[in-house]
């Protein structure tokens, strides 16, 4: 069968990372059966995102991942408070516009988090009185909303308002504390005038199953909802371990949510464990929200199991080494798609791809060294080819670990010594560039693979 090539081709600024991948044959995520979480998610009409650090985007297998699996990104930290306005007034969205610009080239949603909590706030926000703290809040949501107009999804727009134990009662705060219980939802007003596309999102965590905090939490949405107050999503964040698994009443406490006539998303998925138990507690988590259907989606708090706020308890779907978990494979089964679980080597197996990230590795006045950096997809790799375009008048005065031909500014490299991979392995190349006056970043182009 003849599948349509899928090619991605990014260049970005010096020092950054550009990232291409060319499927060779079959296997595009919209041409088969759903073999990625992304794909089998949106089979059920719902999103399969992550939460994406900045700067772990320039590392390619964490970057691979991301990019094959999942249709929806949160940044983890970057849209916090404390990085987004750390001096009142003066906004920064470096490391912010860098997952969102990677998740919207990829087709990605985006999921805003978070507007405003009580943790990840600079201590400026903490001195203001309640009228000028009130001002606050409303600058801090207008700036990011407004910066980030039409491009998210949803917004976390209140986060963790709730205590914890039996009270029900709301959380000390700065808010709180000098606003009284109406700054949730003159915030959520705040964000409706500020981007009415997004959906607003309250957010918060132990608040899964039905008990006093989840309680507070829908009364509070009920109250809402009967007053106009715009909300349209409740968000459950889900970090699950042994010492809170996932409830038994989990279903039935997002059903309920979703009688109020909001969407519920499950946003911070992690549960600690491995192996099958792991699994079998994805699943239950997977089948929760597909019997809700307004359950819209579901967000897993990392990528990696290395790079997570717990990585000591392994909660995520694929390992230090990117590879796919019991877990992984629990979740896909679960949305209706189909593994591998045979392994590399078996019919059926996913066809030869890789991927080209290139970085620049020094520089100097008058030249520069790039690396790319090539990764076996899901199969083992005997040859790979991968693009150069370098910008007028650049010149590559010598290449290592690589056999290059010319074409114009067009350098296609060849393996010297290094094209048998491991599924999920890599390889670099590298070259010196002569900028003869251009300091200008290459165009690294489709790698292929066989
Ligand atoms: O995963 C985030 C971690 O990198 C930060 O250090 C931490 C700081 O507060 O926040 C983590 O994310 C939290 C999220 O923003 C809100 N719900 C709980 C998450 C895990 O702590």
């Amino acid at each position: 069968m003849t599948m349509p090539l899928r090619c991605l081709a990014r260049t970005v600024g010096a020092g950054l990372v550009a990232v291409a991948a060319l499927t060779t044959a079959g296997h595009t995520a919209e041409a088969e059966a759903a073999d990625t979480l992304g794909s089998a998610a949106a089979g059920q009409g719902r999103y399969f995102g992550a939460a994406v650090a900045a700067n772990h985007l320039g590392e390619a297998d964490y970057a691979a991942t991301l990019d094959r699996e999942f249709t929806s990104a949160t940044p983890e930290n970057e849209m916090k408070w404390d990085a987004t306005e750390p001096s009142r007034g003066t906004f920064t969205f470096a490391a912010a516009d860098r997952v969102v610009a990677h998740a919207r080239s990829r087709g990605m949603d985006v999921r805003g988090h978070t507007l405003v909590w009580h943790s990840q706030l600079p201590s400026w926000v903490g001195t203001l009185g309640a009228a000028d703290l009130r001002t606050a809040m409303n600058g801090h949501i207008n700036g990011l909303m407004g910066h980030y107009k039409g491009e998210i999804h949803s917004w976390d727009v209140v986060n963790e308002a709730f205590q914890d134990g039996g009270s029900g009662a709301r959380r000390s705060s700065p808010f709180q504390d000098r606003l009284g219980d109406g700054f949730i939802e003159e915030a959520f007003r705040t964000a409706r005038a500020a981007d009415p596309a997004a959906k607003l999102c309250y957010n918060d965590y132990n608040t899964d199953g039905v008990n006093a905090k989840s309680n507070a939490v829908y009364a509070m949405v009920k109250d809402f909802r009967s007053r106009g107050v715009p909300i349209d999503c409740v968000g459950f964040q889900s970090h699950f371990n042994s010492a809170s698994p996932v409830p038994a009443d989990y279903r039935q406490n997002l059903q309920r949510f979703a009688d109020l006539g909001v969407d519920v998303q499950i946003t911070e998925l992690d549960i600690e464990g491995s192996g099958s138990a792991q699994a079998a507690s994805y699943t239950k988590v997977v089948d929760a929200c597909l019997a809700v259907d307004r359950c819209t989606g579901i967000t897993v708090w990392g990528v990696t199991d290395k790079y997570s706020w717990r990585s000591g308890g392994t909660p995520l779907l694929f390992d230090g080494d990117y590879r796919k978990k019991p877990a992984y494979d629990a979740v896909l089964t679960a949305l209706g798609g189909s593994g591998d679980p045979g392994g590399p080597g078996d019919p059926g197996d996913p066809a030869a791809s890789c991927t080209a990230a290139y970085t620049r590795t020094a520089d100097w006045s008058s030249g520069y060294n790039g690396q790319v950096t090539i990764t076996a997809g899901d199969a083992p790799i005997s040859s790979w080819t991968a693009t150069v375009t370098l910008p007028s008048p650049q010149s590559v005065s010598s290449l290592w670990n690589g056999t290059p031909t010319w074409t114009g500014t067009v350098m296609t490299v060849r393996p010297s010594w290094n094209g048998t991979l491991a599924a999920g392995a890599s390889t670099s190349f590298g070259f010196t560039v002569a900028k003869n006056g251009s300091g200008a970043a290459p165009t690294v182009g489709g790698c292929t693979a066989s």
